[in-house]
């Protein structure tokens, strides 16, 4: 049995609770009070808990592992390693002031107070900078500590910057950029090595689907060397003959990122019907 610590409830649970399902796990959601959960069809168990104590709960051996922002990780400096980034929860965490300051350099920073949540990880900054401030560990609503006159700079977590604005803030430097991830120990014994194996194969499968399309077009034949160029597949495309005359039906797999780019020089190359199909999994 594999044990999973994953966070109870909040910004990542939900997001958690999908990439398992995803990955064909059914797990039911927590409800109050419920510490723990068994999953149907898959040798696991859920335990949900707040994400501060994932990283620790994993080095104590009392779940194989855990999913849990990248920043967590860092900052609780527990023995665990890092085996999947998982592409949700993305944030970055960064400096801020009040946004009339002036700044020049992180050298502006000597001598002030910076509060923050995340000690270690600005710590271990503020000393590969060279910088000597007083750092302030407060645990939450760190974006209101300067406008109270409780701090002059903030250290937090950033993700569309909204929070920063309303509080009159500026971000002046990126500290760290975080996402969820999937933690595990060192050397775990023979089953759980063979489980996690198991979890991050559907786990790869599901990311890998996540980031492609399946895309469906007819072309003339004329062009069809210089689309199978520009669309290679996992391998290389499926091609078919159309009833229509000296056409081609192309199948292919493309990245989500080039998708916009290459549906308009497709089309200048003559493609025609073009369908974009989402991907449920993708197995190499
Ligand atoms: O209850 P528990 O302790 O489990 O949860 P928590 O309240 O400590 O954490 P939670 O659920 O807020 O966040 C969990 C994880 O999500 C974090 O550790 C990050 O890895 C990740 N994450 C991604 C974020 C954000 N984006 C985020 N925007 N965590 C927090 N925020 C907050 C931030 O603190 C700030 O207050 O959102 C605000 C900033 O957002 P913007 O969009 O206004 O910039
Ligand atoms: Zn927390």
């Amino acid at each position: 049995m594999l044990t999973v610590a994953i966070q109870k409830s909040g910004r990542l649970n939900k997001k958690t609770m999908t990439l398992l399902h995803d990955c064909g796990i059914r797990l039911e959601a927590p409800r109050n009070g419920t510490l723990k959960a068994t999953a149907k069809n898959f040798p696991l168990q859920a335990l949900f808990l707040r994400d501060d104590d994932i990283p620790e709960c994993v080095a104590d051996r009392a779940a194989d592992v855990g999913i849990v922002g990248e920043n967590v990780v860092i900052e609780k400096d527990k023995d665990v390693v890092i085996d999947t980034a998982l592409g949700f929860g993305r944030c970055r965490l960064s400096i801020a002031i009040p946004r009339e300051n002036e700044y020049q350099a992180v050298t502006d920073l000597n001598g002030r107070r910076i509060a923050t949540s995340y000690p270690k990880i600005l710590q271990d900054y503020l000393e590969r900078q060279g910088v000597r401030a007083a750092i302030q560990e407060i645990s939450g609503s760190v974006e209101i500590t300067p406008g109270i006159g409780m701090a002059d700079a903030i250290f937090d977590i950033v993700s569309t910057g909204s929070t920063l604005l309303s509080n009159g803030l500026k971000e002046v430097e990126t500290v760290m950029r975080s996402e969820a991830v999937l933690i595990s120990r060192n050397n775990p014994d023979a089953e759980t090595q063979d489980l996690l194996q198991q979890l991050r194969f559907r786990i790869d499968a599901v990311l890998r689907a996540a980031n492609r399309k399946y895309i469906l077009l007819n072309a003339p034949n004329s062009v069809l060397n210089e689309i199978i160029k520009m669309l290679p597949g996992m391998n290389s495309p499926s091609i078919l003959p159309l009833a229509r005359k000296g056409w081609s039906s192309v199948h292919s797999v493309i990245e989500e990122d080039a998708f916009w780019e290459n549906i308009e020089q497709l089309k200048k190359m003559g493609a025609e019907g073009i369908l974009i199909v989402p991907i449920e999994k993708m197995i190499l």
